[in-house]
C-alpha cells in the first residue's frame, strides 16, 4: 500500500488540476448505508419502488417514507476523516479542485468542501410538483406528503432518481472537471451507475495522455481496469494516508 500511496501522491505533486468522484463508500465510515452492500439501502426497497418518477407516482408515501428514514439517519452521523482528507486536499489545490458526489447525504459540504457538484440531488431539498420550487429543508422529517407551502403543490424529494436526467448545469461542469484535471480520485463507487461513471473514461481520454486514475475502494470495481493506482482500504483511512504523503509536514492530526 505504501508504494501505491508514494505513486499517488507523486502524481498529485505534478498535477495542475484535480477531479474527485465520490459515491457511497466515502460515507460508510460515517454511519451512512451504502446502496449495493449486503447492509445496502435497496435491502427491502426495490429501486422502482423508492428511487424512479413512476415509484414514487404510484406509492408517494412509501417513498417519502424511505427519504426521510435517510433523513434522520444522515442527522445523527458526522463527516469523517476521508471527508476531512478532502477538504485538505482542496485547500491545497484551491480552485484548481473540483468535487463530484454521486452523494445525497452532504457530508462533503458539512466537512467544509467548497466546490461540490451534487449531481444526483441532495437530501436536504424538495422540489415542488406544482411550483417547481426547490426549497432547503434541513434534515427535518417532513410529512409523509409534503405539500409546497407557496402553492400546495406535491412536494417530492429534489433528488435524480432513475431514469430521470441530471442537473443539466452541475453535469456540464462535472463533465468539464474530469475532462480537464490530471489526476482524478473515484473514491467509495461501485461505479455502476451511469452517466457518473463515465466521468472515468472522460478523464481518461481527454488531452494527450488523460489523467492519471486512483482509485480508493475497499475492493476492486467496475472502475478498476481503468485506474492507474488502487488505494484499497477504507477511505477513512487511505485519503488521510494520501494526504499525509502529499503534505508530510502537515500530517492529519485527526485519525
Ligand atoms: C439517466 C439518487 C438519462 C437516489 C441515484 C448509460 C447511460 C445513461 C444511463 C444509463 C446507462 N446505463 C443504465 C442507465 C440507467 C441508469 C443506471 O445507471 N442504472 C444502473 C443501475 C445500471 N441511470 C439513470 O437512470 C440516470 N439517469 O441516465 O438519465 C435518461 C433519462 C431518461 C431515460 C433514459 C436515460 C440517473 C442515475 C441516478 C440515480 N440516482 N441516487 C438516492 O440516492 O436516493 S444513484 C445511487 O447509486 C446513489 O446516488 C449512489 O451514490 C449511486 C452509485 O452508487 P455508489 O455510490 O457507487 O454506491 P454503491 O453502494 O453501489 O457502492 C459503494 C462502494 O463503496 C462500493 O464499491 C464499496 O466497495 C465501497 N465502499 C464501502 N465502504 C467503503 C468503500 N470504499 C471506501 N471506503 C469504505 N469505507
Amino acid at each position: 500500500m505504501n508504494e501505491s500511496i508514494e505513486r499517488a501522491a507523486e502524481a498529485l505533486r505534478n498535477a495542475k488540476r484535480v477531479a474527485v468522484l465520490t459515491g457511497a463508500g466515502v460515507s460508510a465510515e460515517s454511519g451512512v448505508p451504502t446502496f449495493r452492500a449486503s447492509d445496502g439501502l435497496w435491502e427491502g426497497h426495490r429501486i422502482e419502488d423508492v428511487a424512479t418518477p413512476t415509484g414514487f407516482a404510484r406509492d408517494p408515501e412509501l417513498v417519502w417514507k424511505f427519504y426521510n428514514a435517510r433523513r434522520a439517519n444522515v442527522a445523527t452521523v458526522t463527516p469523517n476523516p476521508g471527508h476531512l482528507a478532502l477538504v485538505k486536499l482542496e485547500e491545497h489545490f484551491g480552485d484548481r479542485f473540483t468535487l463530484v458526489t454521486q452523494n445525497v447525504d452532504g457530508l462533503h459540504q458539512q466537512a467544509g468542501s467548497r466546490n461540490v457538484l451534487e449531481i444526483h440531488g441532495s437530501l436536504r431539498e424538495t422540489r415542488c410538483l406544482g411550483c417547481a420550487k426547490v426549497e432547503h429543508r434541513g434534515l427535518e422529517v417532513l410529512e409523509d406528503r409534503p405539500v409546497c407551502p407557496h402553492c400546495g403543490g406535491w412536494l417530492r424529494p429534489n433528488i435524480v432518481w432513475f431514469h430521470e436526467m441530471l442537473p443539466e448545469k452541475i453535469w456540464t461542469d462535472a463533465q468539464y472537471a474530469a475532462g480537464l484535471c490530471d489526476v482524478l480520485l473515484v473514491v467509495g463507487t461501485s461505479a455502476m451507475v451511469y452517466p457518473a461513471a463515465s466521468l472515468i473514461p472522460i478523464a481518461k481520454s481527454t488531452r494527450d495522455r488523460g489523467a492519471t486514475i486512483i482509485e480508493c475502494n475497499l475492493t476492486p470495481t467496475a472502475a478498476s481496469r481503468e485506474a492507474d493506482i488502487g488505494l484499497y482500504g477504507p477511505s477513512g483511512e487511505t485519503l488521510p494516508g494520501l494526504l499525509d504523503s502529499l503534505n508530510p509536514q502537515s500530517a492529519i492530526r485527526n485519525r
